[in-house]
């Protein structure tokens, strides 16, 4: 087997190459659509798994070590090197962090700010090397011991002003490298009991959190998207971020709507009790589609084990909603995946990128092919039928009154409700999926 090192790229070499390391379904400048898969898939490598986690579970530490034989700020660059490197081989072009993901903390918020600065400076040199761009940036605002009960939401006010201000710096970070989006994820934005808490006005600082990050950034010229990322809990037995539509009503209230898009993870939407796809539909169908953290859970775990992806229909069904909702702008497809505690070596990582870029590419390619087969939405289209004639139509014109339904249905005795297929239509998917 090849040693990472040895590896220059990782090839499209086709479905049926044998060669290990190569891709068998992601042909990065093949046109599907119009366009190339690589624009469509926007792939982006995450720092915090790729770069950082080295194994360490409740129950043992690192199987990994990714410390390069560094420290302090050295390590961080040394990281640098290897993040730039290891998205070269795989032909990734976008990157997304945290701030601690990068640099080293210090005793206070300056002292950090300066440290992210050195390293934004760092980062931005290899951008420009490298043509790699970041897709989006976020504050750790969960870890340290000060977030224990949360940051915008917590009930100490100094924990407030200490996270809006490392959210400043991210915003200053995002903009200094050209970044295209702004990730809040509620870590610990919720509670754990409600004996202790104030849901109100935790929400209304949650919010007025958010708003100020929003004017700064425009403020700053920040023309990118804000995601909020849903996730119902863990950390917190509840998050305020939920699910899509508890984050898109959230943000209507609070008149954040036309800023805030969805950052939406495979396995936060499972732990919700919903598909992937739910959530996809969800914020599709309300506008608010913006960005993707690809990875999936285990449905036989209850947490958020963020593993590589490799379910090629939920893949699929994903592009075909990202199809549907016209693709990605300030987007992508964040890797919030880290491979296994047991998959310990470098060549692992090489690896579990290349399953989850070709399962998406595959389920790009999937997608398009339902799309083109035109039967599903055919299907869909005519199940609807009865709303293009007669009082459907009306209904749909929204010219009808409560009395005129009444007298239209007060003598309807038999309603052919017609059958809604679904084991025909599941097994359209597998012919689509394997018929060939
Ligand atoms: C954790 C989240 C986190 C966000 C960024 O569950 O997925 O990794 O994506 O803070
Ligand atoms: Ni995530
Ligand atoms: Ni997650």
């Amino acid at each position: 087997m090849k040693k990472f090192l040895e590896i220059e790229n990782v090839p499209y070499l086709g479905k049926n190459s044998k060669e290990m390391f190569s891709f068998r379904y992601y042909n990065k400048d093949e046109i599907l659509l119009g366009k190339k898969m690589k624009d469509h898939l926007r792939f982006a490598m995450s720092y915090w798994h790729t770069i950082n986690a080295s194994g360490t579970d409740m129950f043992g530490g690192d199987t990994m070590n990714k410390n390069f034989e560094k420290e302090g700020m050295e390590k961080y660059k040394a990281k640098a090197d290897f993040a730039f490197e290891l998205m070269q081989k795989l032909g990734i072009e976008y990157y997304c962090f945290h701030d601690v993901d990068i640099a080293p903390e210090g005793k206070d918020l300056e002292e950090s700010t300066r440290y992210l600065e050195e390293m934004v400076a760092y980062l931005k040199s290899k951008q420009e090397q490298t043509g790699i761009k970041l897709l989006w940036a976020t504050a750790n605002n969960f870890g340290d011991k000060k977030f224990m009960s949360g940051a915008a939401t917590s009930p100490n006010a100094d924990v407030f002003a200490i996270a809006i201000g490392k959210v400043k710096a991210v915003i200053d970070a995002t903009i200094a490298l050209g970044g295209s989006g702004i990730v809040f994820w509620g870590g610990r934005e919720g509670y754990d009991t409600l004996l202790n808490t104030n849901m109100g006005l935790e929400l209304d600082h949650l919010a007025y959190f958010l708003t100020l990050a929003r004017d700064y950034a425009r403020k700053k010229g920040f023309q990118g998207d804000f995601y909020i990322e849903p996730k119902p809990k863990e950390p917190t037995k509840h998050q305020y971020d939920f699910d899509v539509s508890t984050c898109i009503g959230f943000l209507r209230k609070y008149k954040l709507d036309k800023d805030f898009k969805m950052n939406i993870e495979a396995n936060h939407a499972t732990l919700a009790g919903h598909t992937f796809q739910h959530e996809l539909r969800v914020a599709r169908t309300e506008g608010f589609f913006g960005s993707i953290d690809a990875n999936q859970g285990d449905l036989l775990l209850g947490w958020d084990t963020d593993q590589f992806p490799t379910n090629v229909y939920d893949t699929t069904l994903c592009m075909y909603e990202v199809l549907k909702a016209g693709g990605f702008t300030n987007g992508g497809l964040n890797f919030d995946a880290k491979a296994r505690r047991a998959s310990n070596t470098f060549e692992d990582i090489l690896l579990s990128y290349i399953a989850g870029m070709d399962a998406f590419a595959l389920g790009l390619r999937k997608a398009q092919k339902i799309i083109e087969d035109g039967r599903i939405d055919a299907f869909i289209e005519q199940r609807y039928a009865s709303y293009k004639k007669g009082i459907g139509a009306q209904i749909q014109k929204k010219t009808v009154t409560m009395e005129s339904l009444y007298a239209y249905a007060k003598n309807l005795s038999v309603v052919a409700v017609e059958s809604g297929r679904q084991e025909y239509l599941e097994s359209i998917l597998n012919n689509i999926l394997f018929g060939e």
